[in-house]
């Protein structure tokens, strides 16, 4: 099997970078997404995830990431703090306990305890971003989302460094693994969770199947079991592509009927691989970039779409 990795948005190229390194020197799927993603979030540049990212509402700067193997291993930790790689408490989560997620001070105790390096994890940038928050001039938290109310732009995103990354991988014995870290949406309200350290939302792995990851908006991915329902449905036969396609699809009805967060301008996009190596992407609007490296190759592309110009709601 060629190995090939993919991950989301444009921080996905420095992360692929590291994981194909891993791959391609004989390394297993679940290592490289582990080591791969670590890369963003030891980046201060990247602002949702990990050092350097922006904080919730009260101004503390909480962490969720997940990973995931061929084995249907898991692990989580939801709301973390002062820890700078979320994932690899993850990963030891998955390794060393019986439980499937730790939450908090407890996550960042167990962190503590197995050796993790407590960190100020606020950059001056950060810090200054938050404070112009509070002055006003990026609008209410992204969490108070109503018909009447569009979230004000927060101008983080112009360099393309933005949200979560997820990461799927195909090892050369055709492991399939996914890894998730993020620091969720900005000025959240304290203690929210979104969808990336949720199993089957943020990101999912059947061994036999296939392996997906979503990113954007985690409300709404997690009305939909985003990442699941990508993998059932290549369970039923449908490529990668049309999986995604479907999902995005899917993520859209859903926010229609709950009546909930209709923000207009919300993005979930998710990446997928099959257990053949086939891959594909697709999002709920314009705008979502995934970063894939085979073949020695590795690309910033822009995924399908499902609202477009002829977008028909009877479409869903
Ligand atoms: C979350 N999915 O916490 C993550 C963050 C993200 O666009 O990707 N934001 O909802």
């Amino acid at each position: 099997m060629n190995p090939l990795v993919i991950s989301t948005w444009k921080h996905g190229i420095a992360a692929n970078e590291k994981a194909y390194e891993i791959l391609t020197g004989g390394g297993n799927s679940l290592d490289a997404v582990e080591q791969g993603v670590r890369v963003a979030e030891n980046d201060p540049a990247v602002l949702s995830v990990g050092y350097g990212a922006l904080p919730d509402a009260e101004g503390r700067l909480t962490l969720d990431a997940a990973i995931m193997d061929w084995n249907a291993r898991i692990g989580s930790v939801v709301c973390i703090e002062h820890i700078k790689n979320p994932v690899s408490v993850a990963r030891l989560i998955l390794e060393v306990t019986e439980h499937v997620c730790l939450a908090g001070e407890g996550a960042f105790n167990f962190a503590v305890m197995n050796g993790f390096q407590p960190d100020i994890l606020h950059s001056e940038n950060s810090i200054r971003k938050y404070n112009e928050w509070k002055a006003g001039n990026y609008g209410k938290s992204q969490e108070f989302h109503t018909d009447e109310y569009k979230v004000k732009k927060l101008g983080i995103n112009e360099d393309g460094n933005h949200d979560t990354i997820g990461m799927v991988a195909i090892d050369k014995d055709g492991h399939l693994s996914a890894a998730c870290t993020t620091s969720g949406t900005a000025w959240k309200l304290h203690g929210r969770v979104g969808d990336s350290p949720i199993i089957g939302a943020g990101l999912y792995v059947d061994g036999g199947i296939g392996a997906a990851a979503a990113t954007g908006r985690g409300e709404e991915c997690v009305r939909a079991c985003g990442s699941f329902l990508v993998v059932e449905l290549m369970r039923q036969g449908m490529d990668p592509q049309a999986a995604c396609e479907a999902a995005s699809k899917r993520v859209i009805k859903l926010n229609l009927l709950s009546h909930k967060n209709r923000d207009h301008e919300y993005q979930v996009g998710f990446v997928a691989i099959n257990a053949k190596g086939e891959y594909g992407a697709a999002s709920v609007r314009d705008g979502f970039e995934y970063a894939i490296f085979e073949n020695g190759k590795n690309e910033l592309r822009k995924s399908k779409f499902i609202i477009d110009k002829n977008f028909e709601i009877t479409d869903l």
